[in-house]
Formats: structure tokens, C-alpha cells, sequence
């Protein structure tokens, strides 16, 4: 079999192999400019787009995707070279590869390169709408001080330089100034970050940016941009080389960088669109009231629970969630925590089976050929910590709850943060704070609260007793006794 370079030239060679884009992609219109066209982007919105395209009537929601970083480079020179184009394998819980090539990307801007070219884009007629992967540390939002960050360098910079922006709110705004500039329709903005709250997280931010970059603007802000809350889910572990060898010698199809996720998918969206959205909901999507229940349902159960299966499984050594779960101890630690600290925690959620919802999550996490990479999920933990883990730490605080196991996850952090597995093994880091937690880590050594001092990860959780006793006990049990015993000893209680 000939190997096929994915690209618009081979589109139709390749429908004879696997599942291609059936409308005309030469007609498609830009509708939605997204920022951030990772792997989680292209297994979700543009997912739904593209099965939506599939309707002839709907020419008008083809996608911009928007490179913003240096670090994006590789990402958009592929997309470039490929027309935009990629494939998307769903790995089965059978194990089966379902592989399609998804189309709705239609034309790719390099922020870097010409940062008036996005900023244009995004203030043109036709476009209604601009998403927004920019992961949860993006936002810039700082926990302690529970406001936009003024502090940051590039917001520095973006203030300074407002025709050659580096971050999204420098963007955001030159874009909505043009577009108020040229009497043009309102927008919607919307994020598909893992934020509870990522509309009014978005707006917020954005309007303490503008309140000093171009005050001027607000009042247009208000009446003429919409921000909806959303809930988005689909686990996207990152693309390893072996998918790529694979779809090659099963398919004989030659892409750079294909996209891999489980077959659950789920988007839960506030119908809150200034200016028109795509009819998501005729591919799966549901628009309902008040997103917020569900977003807090999932970051609270599914993202901390990556997070509660990351620290500890990396503790002991693994290197996949599928792994980390599969251990008894660790997924009896994870239900435990799921029942009797987060459950209390949620409301609002008329109709919902959260028993169902947990149980399909430990599936999830337990189906051993998506191998999602425990490095991924430890990544950046200190933007996700606060959102993921804390909220449920402080309403069981509120509530005279059970904080136990959260306090144990918490220990575990520190003493991943040391750099090292239980056996001694290198543990690689990757989050922004890598340094400050390190420190704080080697500090806790002598005195435990040590590390919730890092006030912009942890708010003031340093100066509840109750939190910091079941955070000192847990330190200590942990530095005497290893893991699993500590974590079969907790299972028990
Ligand atoms: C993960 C998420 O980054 C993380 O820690 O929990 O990327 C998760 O896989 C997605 O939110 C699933 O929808």
C-alpha cells in the first residue's frame, strides 16, 4: 500500500481507506476563530464542527485556527503543510482504531509571525465567534489575590505594545476595538478550558485587562460580546510516535501529527451567543440553562481525579492513568474521595446519575489502550490545583466535611514536588512553578505547612487548622511509611 500524505490533493485517495470530510471545503466560511489547536481542540470542537459541516446547508462555521505561542510553531507548520487537515483515532474500549480525517479546520494563523493578521481575523464580519483552548493557567488569574495578574511580563508587554500583542487579552482587545471601530456586530467569545466558570472566568479577566489597556472599550464590551460557561470533555492524551508509526503501517496514511481520545465526548454549553453559534446540539451537544452544576461535576470528579491518579500514581512509579487506576489501592482511595468529600460538595444537578457518572469515569480512566501519559496529567498542576481540588477542599471546610483524603493528596504533592518516586526514581516536572514548589518542597522537610505557603496555588488554606492538622498528619504517615500502606490504612478507616 502506497503511503498517502494527508493533504487537500490525496483527500479523495484517502476517503477509500478511511473516513474523510464529505462537503466541500472550498466553500466553507470562517466563522470561528480558535485559539490553541492542540490535540484536546481538534478531538472536540473541531470534531463536532466537522460532523456538522457534514450538513450541506451549513457553509458558514468553518474554523480559524489560531497558533498564539513560539511553543506553537510545530503544531502550525504541520496544519499548514496538511491543509489543515488530521486525523482523529478514537481508541475503542475494545481496542479497535476508528480513524477519520477531520476537515472543519479551514484556513491557520501564526500569532508570532503576523500578530495583525489574527487580530484582523478575529474583527472581520463574518467571524461570530472566537473559542479558546489556552489551558487553565492562560487566564491569568492569580489565587491569592483573586484578580488578574498586572504582574505578569507579557501582560506588560501587551500593555505597552498593543499593536504586537503576546497574550490572548492583548488580542482579544485590539480585535474588539476594530470591530467597535468599524460599527461591526457583536461577537461571542468562549472558552473550552477546564475553569469553573470559563465564561465569566474569560470575562472577567478580559475586563480587567481592557479597564487598563483601553477603558474606552468597556461599554462596548458589555453590550456587544457574550461570554457562555461551558463544560467540555474528551480525554486527549498527547500524540506518541507510536501513533503515528501505527496509522502509517495499518493505513498507509502519512500524517505529522494525528490526534488520539477515548470515544466519550461530551460538551455542555450556555446558550448565550450574541451574534448566532453553530447548531452544535444536532451532533451531540447540549445547550441548557445554567451550565455551572455540570462544569463543577466534571472538574471536581474527573479532572481532580486525573490529578489524584497522577500524583499518587507517579509516586509509585507508573507512567499511565490506566495503570495508577488498576491498582486497588489507588482507585479505592479515588472512590472514597469521589463519595465522601467531593459528592457533598455537588448540587444542582436534577436528572444527573452521579453514581452512573462516577462509575463511567473509573471505566474511562481504567481503559488500558488510550495509555494517557501520567506526565500529562501532572503537568502544571499548580494552575490546576486551585481549580480542580481546592474548591472542594474549602466547601468541606465550610460544611464541617471529611478533608482527609484531599489533605493526603495534597502531602503527596509535596512530596512529589521533591523530584523523586518512591524509588528513587526521576520524576520529570513540568509546571511553571516547578521551581517555587521544589523549594517549598524542601523546606516542608523540617516544617510540613511549608508548602502552602505558596499562596497563589493554595489562597489562605494555610491558616485553617483543620486543613493544615490532616495536612501535617499526612506528611508525616507519608514520610514513614510508604504509599500503598499509608493508602490501605486510609481505604480502611
Ligand atoms: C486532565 C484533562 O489536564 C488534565 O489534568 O484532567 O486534560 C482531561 O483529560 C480533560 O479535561 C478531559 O476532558
Amino acid at each position: 500500500m502506497e503511503n498517502l500524505k494527508i493533504n487537500n490533493k490525496n483527500l479523495s485517495a484517502i476517503g477509500q481507506r478511511i473516513a474523510v470530510p464529505k462537503y466541500n471545503r472550498d466553500i466553507i466560511k470562517t466563522g470561528i476563530v480558535h485559539v490553541g489547536i492542540g490535540g484536546f481542540h481538534r478531538a472536540h470542537e473541531a470534531f463536532y464542527t466537522d460532523q456538522l459541516l457534514h450538513n450541506e446547508t451549513i457553509k458558514e462555521w468553518g474554523i480559524c485556527g489560531v497558533a498564539l505561542l513560539d511553543f506553537d510553531t510545530k503544531i502550525y507548520n504541520t496544519l499548514k503543510e496538511q491543509d489543515g487537515l488530521y486525523t482523529l483515532i478514537v481508541k475503542e474500549l475494545d481496542g479497535t482504531h476508528t480513524k477519520r480525517v477531520i476537515g472543519s479546520i479551514v484556513e491557520c494563523l501564526y500569532a508570532p509571525e503576523n500578530p495583525i493578521k489574527v487580530i484582523e481575523k478575529m474583527a472581520s464580519p463574518e467571524v461570530k465567534i472566537v473559542t479558546l483552548t489556552i489551558t487553565e493557567g492562560g487566564y491569568n488569574y492569580n489565587e491569592a489575590t483573586k484578580s488578574f495578574d498586572f504582574t505578569n511580563p507579557l501582560i506588560i508587554h501587551d500593555l505597552e505594545n498593543p499593536d504586537t500583542p503576546k497574550t490572548i487579552f492583548g488580542y482579544l482587545t485590539q480585535a474588539l476595538k476594530l470591530r467597535k471601530e468599524h460599527g461591526l456586530n457583536g461577537i461571542t467569545i468562549q472558552s473550552c478550558d477546564n475553569i469553573q466558570g470559563n465564561g465569566h472566568m474569560t470575562q472577567n479577566m478580559l475586563l480587567s485587562y481592557v479597564s487598563k489597556a483601553e477603558p474606552g472599550l468597556m461599554d462596548w464590551i458589555d453590550k456587544n460580546v457574550s461570554f457562555p460557561n461551558a463544560m467540555v470533555d474528551r480525554i486527549t492524551p498527547v500524540t506518541a510516535a507510536e501513533d503515528i508509526a501505527h496509522l502509517k503501517e495499518s493505513s498507509g496514511i502519512d500524517d505529522a501529527w494525528p490526534v488520539v481520545c477515548e470515544p466519550f465526548k461530551q460538551w455542555v454549553i450556555e446558550d448565550n451567543f450574541i451574534s448566532g453559534r453553530p447548531s452544535w446540539e444536532t451532533v451531540g451537544a447540549q445547550f441548557v440553562e445554567d451550565v455551572e452544576p455540570y462544569e463543577k461535576m466534571k472538574l471536581q470528579l474527573l479532572n481532580a481525579g486525573h490529578s489524584v491518579l497522577g500524583i499518587l500514581g507517579a509516586l509509585l512509579g507508573y507512567n499511565t492513568i490506566d495503570e495508577a487506576v488498576n491498582n486497588p489501592n489507588i482507585s479505592a482511595f479515588l472512590k472514597h474521595y469521589m463519595d465522601k468529600e467531593v459528592t457533598p460538595t455537588l448540587g444542582g444537578l436534577e436528572g444527573v446519575d452521579l453514581d452512573a457518572y462516577k462509575q463511567s469515569l473509573l471505566e474511562r480512566f481504567g481503559n488500558i489502550n488510550i495509555k494517557d501519559q501520567i506526565e500529562r496529567i501532572c503537568s502544571e498542576t499548580s494552575a490546576k490545583y486551585p481549580i480542580f481540588i481546592l474548591p472542594t477542599i474549602q466547601s468541606q471546610l465550610a460544611s464541617n466535611g471529611s478533608i482527609k483524603l484531599a489533605a493526603f493528596l495534597t502531602a503527596s504533592w509535596a512530596i512529589y514536588s521533591l523530584g523523586t518516586d518512591e524509588n528513587g526514581n526521576a520524576l520529570n516536572i513540568k509546571d511553571a512553578l516547578k521551581q517555587d514548589l521544589n523549594e517549598k518542597a524542601k523546606e516542608a522537610k523540617q516544617h510540613p505547612t511549608a508548602f502552602l505557603e505558596l499562596e497563589s496555588v493554595f489562597g489562605a488554606l494555610k491558616q485553617n487548622p483543620v486543613f493544615t492538622e490532616a495536612f501535617v498528619n499526612a506528611y508525616n504517615d507519608i514520610t514513614s511509611n510508604n504509599i500503598e500502606d499509608n493508602l490501605k490504612s486510609i481505604n480502611s478507616a
